[in-house]
């Protein structure tokens, strides 16, 4: 029978089949997948085949994993060369960030949203926490959302805690699978309990942010949404690490700078010193934002080049 998989927990996977019915599953033997070294060879949204190990206690036996048609990874926050793959078979990806408490950077949004051009699969940021912001947040709000728009990405604004702005996002959720991640304490879980109460999903109990970036979610997890679509709530990340990131392609994942590269004079252009670069010239112009090129500069400085 074949499945998809709702969480992973290690070594048992929970599967639900056509029928949706649940099993707890496991892989047996050596698996080989794709040529990806990854810490999780089956992650969450993976559609898999699998055997009846035992029909009272509900197991079964992972025995091939059907290919995939994107998935989102990140550097293991343990192992610096080894992969960790998120999820797979995604709509969408959609970051929560929040200008307080804690405050996501813009850095962070921008490594995130190279990590879903790099896998092409849309991206969306919603700032979480509104009732918290005063008027240099809502300024700064107002900034990030003409600077995202500009170059294709939906920003919203919302409130959990107030029940505000929801509905958008709700609509950009429905029959769609999408993918929730951000920082740790930013509100993912407390979302979803809002647009699925009946889940009642484990939330930071303390009032607001404790600071101490905890996290209450500890598995990425899979939920049928009551209105159409599946949503994936995953544990809080600190640092998005970029995986198979090469400096001459990092332009390519920046819209507004894929749409220029052909007009530099150097074809292996990297935008930082070369005589004819259009990108250069488009941030002098502020054609291209300021901040967006000093996040490019930044993720490029960060790139380690395998030297042969
Ligand atoms: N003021 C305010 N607090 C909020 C809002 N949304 C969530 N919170 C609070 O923020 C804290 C963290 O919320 P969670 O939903 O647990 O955050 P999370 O993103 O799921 O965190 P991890 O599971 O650790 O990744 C909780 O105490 C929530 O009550 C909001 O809109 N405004
Ligand atoms: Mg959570
Ligand atoms: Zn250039």
């Amino acid at each position: 029978m074949q499945g998809v998989v709702y969480k992973s927990t290690g070594s048992w996977y929970t599967v639900k089949n056509q029928a949706g019915h649940i099993y707890n599953a496991r892989i047996k033997g050596i698996f080989k997948i794709d040529e990806i070294t990854s810490t999780n060879p089956i992650a969450v949204g993976d559609k898999v085949k699998m055997e009846l190990e035992n029909e009272i206690e509900n197991t079964a036996t992972i025995t091939e994993i059907l290919s995939r048609k994107n998935y989102v990874n990140r550097q293991s926050p343990r192992q610096k060369h080894q992969h960790h793959i998120i999820a797979a078979n995604l709509d969408q990806s959609i970051l929560f960030a929040t200008l307080k408490e804690p405050r996501t950077s813009q850095g962070f949004i921008d490594r995130f949203l190279v990590a879903c051009e790099m896998f092409h699969v849309p991206a969306a940021v919603v700032f979480n926490k509104a009732d918290l912001y005063r008027k240099k947040e809502e300024q700064r709000y107002e900034e990030l959302k003409q600077m995202y728009e500009q170059i294709g990405y939906k920003t919203f604004l919302v409130s959990v805690e107030k029940q505000t702005g929801i509905e958008e996002v709700k609509e950009l959720l429905t029959s769609k699978i999408s993918l929730l991640s951000g920082h740790s304490g930013v509100g993912k879980s407390s979302f979803i309990n809002i647009i699925y109460p009946e889940l009642s999903l484990k939330t930071q109990d303390v009032s607001g942010w404790s600071g101490k970036g905890l996290h209450t979610t500890t598995f990425a997890e899979m939920y049928d949404l009551p209105f159409g679509g599946k949503i994936i709530d995953t544990p809080g990340m600190r640092e998005f690490g970029l995986v198979d990131l090469s400096k001459q392609e990092l332009s390519h994942y920046f819209p507004e700078m894929r749409e220029r590269i052909n007009d530099c004079q150097f074809n292996n252009c990297l935008h930082i010193n070369e005589p004819g670069c259009a990108i250069k010239k488009a941030v002098e112009n502020e054609e291209i934002n300021i901040d967006r090129y000093v996040s490019y500069c930044n993720i490029l400085d960060s790139i380690e080049e395998t030297k042969y």
